[in-house]
């Protein structure tokens, strides 16, 4: 069985927190184990079929651009071909959980961080950390949208002109965390999923649309001023009307906004429905 190569824990705010390494990893496919083949078949045929109907539909695009056939996990080289050809970006193999400004410098060059390793059955329905499902199922149809990949670029692009410990850095990775990782898009009446946590997990799908969370119309201010705990379902959504208002900001106005918000206080973190 593949195991990720983790270097240490460190204690975040919501529990430990893994390190990895951070340079670029070849996906060593021929050493995935056919239970890990046959989990990854189980969780793409399961998982599709739950967000039929829920998901936004630039993902069911994206999904049915990329290929993903439930006999064998993808080789990368295979998604990266199709990726770039629909939206110009690539797929490069990592370790895992990467600092924010190694993460934002491969997305300002137009490279999607993917983990080389799948999660264990028992962790099927939710991981906190990404793996390899949540990378390549829950991200990589939505960066086929060339619009989305070029707000993320663009985004990133403000990110990484940041030092690694300024409170403007961490504004723009809530926004992030509140579009891409978590978003929802629509309507607040019936929103559909568009984050990728969300997309790639079977018990948040399924809580994020229902009535024990919050869910807010998008506003920067607001998000970027929310913080978060990484480690478990989250309390709060942000429901955005379309991608076009995320296109609509240059790299330059993303970092104004994320300077404004670094200068207010933290908003308080919302506390589950129990
Ligand atoms: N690293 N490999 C990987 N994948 C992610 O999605 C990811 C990351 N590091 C940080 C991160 N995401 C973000 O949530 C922000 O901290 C930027
Ligand atoms: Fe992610």
């Amino acid at each position: 069985m593949s195991a990720p190569r983790r270097l240490e824990y460190k204690e975040g705010p919501g529990g430990p927190i893994p390190v990895y390494a951070t340079g670029e990893v070849e996906q060593p496919w021929s050493s995935y184990h056919a239970d890990e083949h046959r989990l990854w078949g189980e969780l793409l045929a399961h998982q599709s079929a739950r967000v039929k109907g829920l998901a936004c539909p630039e993902f069911v695009s994206g999904l049915a651009t990329l290929e993903l056939t439930s006999e064998a996990i993808p080789r990368f080289e295979d998604l990266s071909l199709r990726l770039r050809a629909a939206s110009g970006w690539t797929v490069v193999g990592v370790e895992g959980l990467l600092p924010a400004e190694v993460f934002f410098g491969h997305l300002a060059a137009r490279r999607f961080p993917v983990t080389w390793w799948l999660r264990r059955p028992e962790q099927r329905d939710y991981i906190a950390e990404p793996d390899l499902f949540h990378d390549l199922f829950g991200h990589l149809p939505m960066m086929c949208d060339r619009r989305l990949g070029d707000f993320v670029q663009a985004y990133a692009a403000a990110a990484i002109r940041e030092p690694a410990d300024s409170p403007v850095l961490v504004a723009l990775t809530r926004l992030y965390w509140y579009t891409v990782e978590f978003g929802l898009w629509g309507t607040l009446e019936s929103p559909r999923l568009s984050g990728a946590g969300l997309l790639s997990s079977a018990s948040e799908s399924a809580a994020a649309l229902g009535a024990n969370v919050v869910r807010r119309p998008a506003e920067w201010q607001a998000m970027m001023r929310q913080p978060y705990l990484i480690d478990r379902h989250q309390p709060l959504y942000f429901v955005l009307p379309s991608f076009d208002r995320l296109c609509a900001l240059s790299a330059d106005e993303w970092r104004a906004q994320a300077q404004e918000a670094s200068s207010q206080p933290d908003l308080p973190l919302v506390v589950p429905h129990s």
